[in-house]
């Protein structure tokens, strides 16, 4: 823990106390304690050890507890306690630019609004403009601010990350000098929103200048943002903070492993090492003096992340779990956890054709699968309800069929394996009940049944809903649970652990949706599915052939949250489907 780290969290209290409408005075204690911390010249852990918190100016004793117990246990009860009091929507308020918390609770409280987009349209309708101290001009301030951080946002989704991280990354791999070279950060743990991009490079000293030269120098950089000895941040040209990190080859597998993270992960690790008679840090692992200092001199010899990890009485831990949530008790007693990985899915489970809203015939959509050596494609396109999405009338639901039976006829006379499954992605009613009568239901090879309106219910019904699509039999697949746009829209109000046991019990399988912009099921919930037994589906969600290539980031989720082969629904190949179609 740094005391940045500490700092951070006071600040964050200070902003929601505010929010929250407390006392001025209070919050502004807590933004006081904060400077002090970013300021102080030694570590903050020593204070905490000494108790000798409360001689540091402006920390009393008050804060000094919640500090003490922010060390101890990782978490701020305080913060806790407001992030409870707090809609999370206004919170995310305080990234607008020129919009401060006093205007924000002004704001909330006439309108009676807490997402950005409610926001936007109150700015834009003149509504804000009518309160009282802001104005036309303030108005239109935010409503450029809101731009901006549509625009560039504070996070990136998986993909866009993706797309600038590995050309950087094969870029820089290619250059004269590097020795070794990964991603790292949070996109190398595979996290669904990206902060900003972390790469680390092995290289000797005298090839450094050349290496950062190349890198601010690359066709996606638009402004260098700092360069140091070993360190140089740039600005993309989408707006995504890129840093280049280059250390000596010694220090390699050390820096990887701090640069990796999380954070949360790194402490634990740390700690690990000093119970060992070590300290790790970004430049290795070193023995303890006897004043119980890292003594850089006696460096103990480590070739690889696997390395550290055995001498810290681990095994290797896969990027993916590093998140402090049970991989230390897991990887101290077994080898290695097995993985759904690329090459294991057979087939693309949830689809949508030109027949609903996607924007490729069935036949298009099969061939795309095919070229891409999968064997089956499970359509799934809309339901009648979900008329804005060109939901389908029994009767076209009829046609559908036809189609498809036609097309399986013809890929089976050219000696093809492939065939299309007549699947349905049905809404979800509001009284939890599916979108057609059960003599058409039956007659799907499988249901997928997905919320698409009412996202917004309290709890309770909320969970009556998807307790009755789960129930009901014809119901295989639950599809994106919460209904979440990632940095967009907020999930749905759902107790899914709960949700998670119901479909377990039923054998209802609960998809990882794959676009980048769902990734819901959340990995966060890995440890209750592998409890109990969860069987997932890694299903693009695709509108277009280029959407089924999205199973590679829902990959990544699967393994972050710790599904195996086998509790992944398309795994199966074409003729294990068929059968897991036939229920029993
Ligand atoms: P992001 O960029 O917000 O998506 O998340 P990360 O995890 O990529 O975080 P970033 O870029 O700030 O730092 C990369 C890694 O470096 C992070 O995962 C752990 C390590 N690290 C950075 N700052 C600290 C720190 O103050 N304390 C500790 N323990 N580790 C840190
Ligand atoms: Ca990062
Ligand atoms: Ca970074
Ligand atoms: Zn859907």
């Amino acid at each position: 823990m740094t005391n940045q780290d500490v700092a951070e969290k006071l600040r964050e209290v200070y902003n929601l106390m505010q929010l929250a409408g407390e006392n001025r005075f209070r919050a502004i204690a807590f933004d006081r304690a904060a400077q002090t911390i970013e300021g102080l010249s030694d570590e903050i852990t020593k204070h905490i050890e000494e108790g000798t918190l409360t001689d540091i100016k402006g920390i009393g004793k008050s804060i000094a507890e919640d500090i003490r117990v922010f060390a101890e246990t990782g978490t701020m009860p305080v913060l806790e306690a407001y992030k409870e009091k707090v809609p999370k929507g206004l919170i995310e308020w305080l990234n607008i630019s020129g919009l401060g918390p006093k205007n924000i609770v002004k704001i909330h409280q006439t309108l009676g609004i807490t997402e950005i987009t409610e926001l936007k349209e109150a700015c834009q309708s003149g509504a804000v403009a009518e309160l009282p101290g802001l104005g036309q001009k303030s108005a239109d301030k935010i409503i450029k601010s809101i731009e901006y951080l549509e625009k560039f946002g504070e996070r990136a989704r998986l993909n866009q990350a993706l797309e600038i991280a590995e050309p950087l990354f094969e870029f820089i791999k290619g250059l004269e000098g590097v020795q070794q070279c990964d991603i790292a950060g949070s996109l190398r743990r595979s996290r669904e929103t990206i902060g900003d991009i972390d790469i680390l490079v092995a290289a000797g000293k005298d090839k450094v200048e050349s290496i950062f030269d190349a890198f601010v120098n690359h066709e996606l950089v638009v402004e260098v943002l700092g360069r140091g000895d070993t360190k140089s941040s740039v600005r993309t040209d989408t707006g995504r903070q890129a840093d280049l990190r280059i250390v000596k080859p010694e220090e390699y597998p050390a820096a990887l492993m701090y640069f990796t993270g999380s954070k949360e992960h790194n402490i634990v690790m740390r700690q690990r090492a000093r119970e060992r008679g070590m300290a790790l840090n970004e430049y290795g692992l070193f023995k303890l003096s006897e004043q119980k200092e890292t003594d850089f001199d006696q460096p103990v010899k480590t070739e690889s992340e696997t390395d550290i990890y055995n001498k810290l009485g681990l095994n290797f831990i896969p990027p993916e779990h590093r998140e402090d949530r049970g991989e230390f008790e897991f990887y101290s007693e077994h080898e290695k956890m097995e993985l759904v990985s690329d090459t294991d899915i057979k087939g693309v489970v949830h689809a949508h054709s030109i027949w609903s809203d996607g924007k490729y015939t069935i036949r298009q959509m099969a061939e795309a699968c095919m070229e891409r050596g999968y064997e089956y494609l499970g359509l799934t396109d809309h339901s009648k309800t979900a008329a804005y999405a060109g939901g389908l009338t029994i009767d076209e639901v009829k046609r559908q069929w036809d189609e498809i039976d036609q097309l399986n006829e013809e890929f089976k006379k050219a000696g093809k394996k492939f065939r299309v499954f007549k699947g349905m992605e049905s809404d979800i009613l509001s009284d939890g009940s599916l979108d057609y009568p059960d003599e058409i239901l039956k007659g799907f090879d499988f249901v997928i049944a997905s919320v698409h309106s009412g996202l917004n219910m309290p709890l309770e019904s909320m969970m009556a809903r998807f307790e009755a699509a789960i129930k009901n039999p014809y119901t295989r697949i639950i599809g994106h649970p919460t209904g979440r746009l990632l940095l967009k829209r907020e999930e749905s109000k759902l107790d899914l652990n709960k949700l998670i046991e119901l479909a377990a019990e039923q054998n209802t399988v609960i998809e990882i949706n794959a676009s980048p912009w769902r990734l819901d099921l959340d990995w966060r919930y890995g440890n209750k599915a592998k409890e109990t037994g969860l069987i997932t589906s890694i299903n693009p969600d695709a509108h277009s052939i280029e959407g089924i290539d999205d199973i590679r980031y829902g990959v990544k989720i699967a393994r972050k949250a710790k599904f195996d082969p086998a509790r992944v629904l398309n795994t199966k190949s074409v003729e294990e489907f068929e059968e897991w179609c036939k229920r029993e």
